[in-house]
């Protein structure tokens, strides 16, 4: 097959377009000077909400994958009709440093247009600049195709010209791809793996709590369940957006805004003089299946937010405040759900983590994991109400969270003597976990198991674990009830819109 003009020109713009967002990755990573940013942002801002709160149903996690591709596809495919652009001049002026040139100045371009002058719009410019200035060939060299302008040449009838620019094009193009996979493994040397986390401010008192925690939990025989406290890098992580806002402590500031009876700006260092606490404090996302991993547990430095909230005097008719991050992300719920939160800058006595909201998160006892705005910037009071991120999606997920009790793979776990150990956490938001039990009948009959010991703290999960003998294959089901005494509802329903319900059952044995 020859490969025509055009399509010689396409395979090496896209080969260009892909040269150039590896470059832009090498320059800066997985942050939001990276030029799949911005596109990635604009594909999640457009997606119509049925759409999206589909892909969680149907997709999981895998969603994110999805928009991810079509941003990445999308962004070469701008840098590619670039390099085109400058194929296409190169050879009205038969020069192959305008071919360089475009390619390399007008990605450049593009990539400031979309992230602002960083070293992420050199690093796209030079490899797109490097692909299409070798790549170009004048059209006298080229094997015409039926599609091609340029005037026949000897190349037509001449194979051997004619398997030589196709050997070199698409050693180009594997050049090319050589680069976009060594750029990936590239970046992560230079990265030299993540910062360790610097201790947080003021969280001296953190560790005293964590062992509090620890001494309350059960001893589980698996390993791989967590313990009452989640270690940091497997807390789970739900995001909008697939970059991380970038904020350091210096910049950030919170604003309250709106329907007061004066604004406050209050900034890092002021919060961190408040009176400071260490709440134990759980977290569940709405969109989790009723087995779900979507639910963790951790020991946070923070300070309350009602001494702030009250200093600026809310006025608002519907008593309720918008929550604002700096991702984008917004919220809406009643101020007097407001009031009992905590403004964190401490997760397990390390600063809180880019990916859990550095420098500071709300969090917000009892209610769904969507109320816990990341990056927290702004709190604005309100006279009406108004749908928040995932409300505008179809979600119904800013009340209390439902009452639920997990049996995880790793907690089951066999114990060599023919006996099995199940063992979870059960949840119930700020009505506390009162009872757990087990069926390993179906549900026909139940036993009370052993919970960890109860905490102080208003919002924390408990661990449980039972062990039994299994003569066979055995179906188990586990229940909780919460400290009003409210067994846990055994009527099914998926996550959408207020979260899935039902009881967790399982195949033993
Ligand atoms: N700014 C911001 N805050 C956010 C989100 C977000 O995407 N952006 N996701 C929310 C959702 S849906 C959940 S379940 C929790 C998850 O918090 P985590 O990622 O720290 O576990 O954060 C909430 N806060
Ligand atoms: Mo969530």
């Amino acid at each position: 097959m020859i490969i025509g003009t055009n399509e010689r020109d396409g395979l090496l713009a896209a080969a260009a377009g892909a040269a150039a967002v590896a470059g832009s990755y090498l320059a800066t990573g997985w942050n939001p000077s990276f030029v799949v940013r911005p596109v990635d942002q604009a594909i999640i801002n457009l997606t119509p909400g049925p759409i999206v709160t589909f892909s969680i149903a149907t997709f999981g996690d895998a969603g994110h994958l999805i928009h991810i591709a079509m941003a990445v596809a999308t962004v070469v495919g701008l840098f590619g009709a670039v390099a085109f652009a400058g194929f296409r001049l190169a050879t009205r002026t038969d020069r192959r440093a305008v071919a360089a040139a475009v390619a390399g100045v007008g990605s450049w371009l593009l990539a400031a247009a979309l992230t602002g002058i960083s070293a992420g719009a050199l690093g796209a410019a030079i490899p797109a600049a490097a692909v299409a200035g070798i790549g170009w060939l004048p059209p006298s060299a080229a094997p015409s195709g039926g599609d091609t302008t340029a005037s026949d040449t000897t190349a037509r009838d001449a194979p051997a010209v004619v398997d030589a620019v196709r050997r070199r094009t698409l050693g180009i193009v594997a050049g090319a791809l050589a680069f976009v996979v060594a750029a990936g493994g590239g970046r992560r040397l230079l990265a030299g793996g993540d910062d360790p986390l610097a201790d947080a401010p003021r969280s001296e008192g953190a560790a005293a709590r964590l062992q509090e925690l620890d001494t309350a939990g059960l001893a589980f025989e698996s390993d791989d369940l967590h313990d009452m406290v989640s270690p940091i890098g497997e807390f789970y992580n739900v995001d909008i957006a697939e970059f991380d806002p970038e904020v350091t402590a210096d910049e950030w500031s919170l604003t309250f805004t709106g329907e007061t009876g004066s604004d406050r700006t209050v900034t890092f260092d002021e919060l961190i003089d408040r009176p400071v606490e260490h709440r134990a404090i759980t977290l569940r996302c709405v969109g989790e299946d009723l087995n779900g991993r979507k639910l963790d547990n951790a020991v946070w430095t923070g300070t309350p937010i009602r001494p702030l909230l009250e200093s600026v005097d809310p006025q608002g008719e519907c008593d309720c405040a918008m929550l604002r991050g700096e991702d984008g992300y917004y919220v809406q719920f009643p101020v007097d759900v407001l009031a009992e939160g905590f403004l964190a800058w401490g997760m397990n006595g390390k600063e809180l983590p880019s990916g859990h909201g550095h420098p500071v998160r709300v969090l917000i006892p009892g209610h769904w994991g969507e109320t816990n705005v990341k990056w927290l910037s702004e709190i604005e009071l309100l006279n009406t109400e108004d749908d928040g991120y995932w409300e505008e999606r179809g979600w119904e997920g800013t009340g209390e969270v439902k009452t639920v009790a997990k049996l995880w793979d790793e907690g089951i776990t066999e114990l060599g003597d023919g006996r099995v150990e199940l063992a979870g956490h059960a949840y119930a938001g700020t009505r506390g976990i009162e009872r757990v039990e087990v069926s390993t009948d179906g549900g026909d009959s139940w036993t009370d198991a052993a919970l960890s010991d109860p905490l102080p703290d208003a919002d924390v999960w408990r661990q449980w674990r039972h062990v039994f003998e299994p003569d066979g294959e055995r179906e188990v089901v586990v229940r909780a009830t919460d400290g009003t005494g409210t067994l846990q509802s055994s009527e099914e329903s998926g996550s959408v819109p207020s979260g899935a319900s039902g009881w967790v059952r399982r195949t033993v044995g």
